[in-house]
């Protein structure tokens, strides 16, 4: 009997990485059906098993092997590695997770903030301090780098209201919008890490698990430059060609398709690699461009 290879990915049980993670797979071809509460669902139509985990518990599951790749904030990979790295007796090395590539989902940055009225000029500021934190790990290392001496509290959740009760004197804590911020009071000081969702792989899989991790990466890539991409079709005079082309934004090798019943004008078609703005088709049409049509794309694969 031969056991088919399935490659097991382990994404976010619930949370904020959830909707965006199945939404990629689904993306990607692979079709989930998961009743409330389960933790582990195999795909029907590609060998995947998919692991259902709490974000923290992603890393871990990769680096021992129990998933080949997962979908995890950047964040809290780094800050696992930090601390496993400054902790030599944890008997678990997240050195050894490769990232394959970012994914543009859960967009934030790890930051310090001092209450309002606080007198920061810089991160010297800081010196003699106590910071609240959920990521020690990171903070130990930035302030290292900085040659800051303060003390660290390391707060499991609902960190921005450690300056209030006098937990803290300031704090180190994820940020999106900024409204949490400003609703406790506080002012953001510097950006220690920009974060973003990855794509993280364990560095030993099979011969047979790598073709099918190499074929889920190149559908994701796929996917992601489908997503920042977009199809436009515009008629151009011909004497204004180049001109057109050259204001596309983002495109290498336009088509150019000659229109029935007409010498002096093409029509062009192209992919671009960028948005395409207001400003960008008034551009085009202010050159002599008629007739622009911006379409999204919904896959690509080279
Ligand atoms: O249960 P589990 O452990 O899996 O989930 P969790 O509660 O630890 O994580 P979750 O779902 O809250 O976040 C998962 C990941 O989303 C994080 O590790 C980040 O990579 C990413 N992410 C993106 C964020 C935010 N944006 C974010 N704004 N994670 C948390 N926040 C919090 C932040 O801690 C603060 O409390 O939102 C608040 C700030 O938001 P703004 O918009 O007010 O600035
Ligand atoms: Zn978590």
């Amino acid at each position: 009997m031969t056991t088919e290879t399935r490659l097991k990915i382990a994404i976010q049980k619930s949370g904020r990485l959830y909707d965006d993670s199945i939404a990629l797979l689904k993306q990607c071809g692979i079709k989930l059906v998961r009743s409330k509460d389960q933790l582990f669902c195999k795909a029907g139509n590609f060998p995947v098993d998919v692991y259902f985990v709490r974000d923290d518990d992603i890393p871990a599951f990769v680096s021992e092997g129990v998933c080949q790749i997962g979908i995890v904030g950047e964040n809290v990979l780094i800050e696992k590695q930090a601390r496993a790295a400054q902790n030599k007796a944890s008997d678990s090395d997240m050195s050894n997770i490769e990232k394959l590539l970012p994914l543009g989902f859960g967009k934030c940055r790890l930051s310090l903030a001092v209450p309002n009225g606080f007198d920061y000029k810089d991160i010297s500021s800081l010196a003699g301090k106590t910071i609240a934190t959920s990521y020690k790990g990171i903070l130990r290392d930035y302030l290292k780098e900085k040659n800051i001496k303060a003390k660290i509290v390391t707060m499991e959740g609902a960190v921005e209201i450690a300056p209030r009760t006098k937990l803290a004197d300031a704090i180190c804590d994820l940020v999106s919008t900024g409204a949490t911020l400003a609703t406790n009071g506080l002012t953001e000081t510097d950006i220690v890490f920009e974060s973003q969702c990855v794509l993280i792989q364990n560095p030993d899989p099979t011969p047979a698990e790598q073709d099918l991790l190499n074929r889920l990466v190149m559908r994701i890539k796929g996917v992601l430059r489908a997503q920042s991409s977009k199809y436009i079709m515009l008629h151009s005079p011909l004497d204004k060609l180049e001109e057109i082309i050259a204001a596309l934004p983002g495109s290498e090798t336009p088509t150019i398709v000659p229109l029935e019943g007409t010498k002096d004008s093409v029509a062009i078609h192209a992919v671009c690699d960028e948005s395409v703005f207001w400003d960008t088709m008034e551009d085009l049409k202010s050159k002599g461009a008629t007739d622009i049509l911006v379409l999204p794309i919904e896959k690509m694969l080279d």
